[in-house]
């Protein structure tokens, strides 16, 4: 393993060639963020999306803003509505808006303001396959995104799907930014372990905030 799993200096860390990692960034924030993902998810609740090959995700899923992301039988896209409802998804939160802007200027993308926040919630068990974020229109924009609650290890692979993963440790409170030459790069996240955490209890939540449009 080439990747430090423990040791993250405070302040902006380029993990890698266009991921900065903002180690701890959200945690003065982190109460108002699970707060609004709990008001997200009030009107539109998290759900097991299926994947066009029919398997349904272990990790259940939500959207804010403008667009969100779905999977069905027909494919991945973005979409103004929720399927579940037929109703837009909820407002992004502007703790949410706040945070993404805020982080990436910080990683060197002013002026980031993304129009879908896709939320995940991890319960013990869930994972996600190797896979690369390639829905959104203009790459040139990052994806920023914000781990709360139970830590994870992130896999973070290279640009063919062949390219062995470097393990990356998420925790509560990270946020890191993909932009640049890292924007296509495979990622994804092993198996969540048992565990308790006082803002989350058994869950990881994710968010990630993209310019989809
Ligand atoms: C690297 N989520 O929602 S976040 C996803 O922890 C997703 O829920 C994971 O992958 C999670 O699509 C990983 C970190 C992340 C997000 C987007 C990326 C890493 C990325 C896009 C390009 C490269
Ligand atoms: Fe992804």
């Amino acid at each position: 393993m080439t990747q430090d799993l423990f040791s993250n200096p405070a302040g902006p860390e380029p993990l890698d060639e266009g991921v900065v990692l903002l180690h701890g960034y959200a945690l003065d924030c982190a109460e108002p963020l699970m707060e609004s993902i709990h008001r997200v998810a009030e009107k539109a609740p998290f759900r097991h999306m299926v994947t066009p090959g029919g398997h349904a995700m272990s990790a259940a899923m939500t959207c804010c803003g403008p667009l969100g992301w779905v999977t069905d039988a027909r494919g991945y896209r973005y979409q103004a509505q929720d399927p579940e409802s037929g109703v837009p998804w909820p407002e992004m939160p502007e703790v949410f808006r706040h945070l993404a802007w805020a982080a990436a200027k910080e990683a060197g993308f002013p002026g980031f303001k993304p129009d879908a926040c896709l939320i995940n919630r991890y319960g013990l068990g869930a994972r996600m396959g190797l896979h690369q974020d390639k829905d959104e229109r203009d790459f040139a924009w990052p994806i920023v995104s914000v781990s709360l609650g139970l830590p994870v290890v992130f896999q973070l692979g290279g640009l063919r799907r062949s390219d062995r993963p470097q393990r990356v440790l998420l925790e509560h409170g990270d946020v890191l930014v993909w932009g640049g030459p890292a924007r296509m790069r495979y990622h994804g996240v092993l198996t969540l372990k048992a565990g308790a955490h006082p803002l989350t209890g058994a869950n990881r939540y994710n968010l990630t905030f993209r310019k989809a449009d």
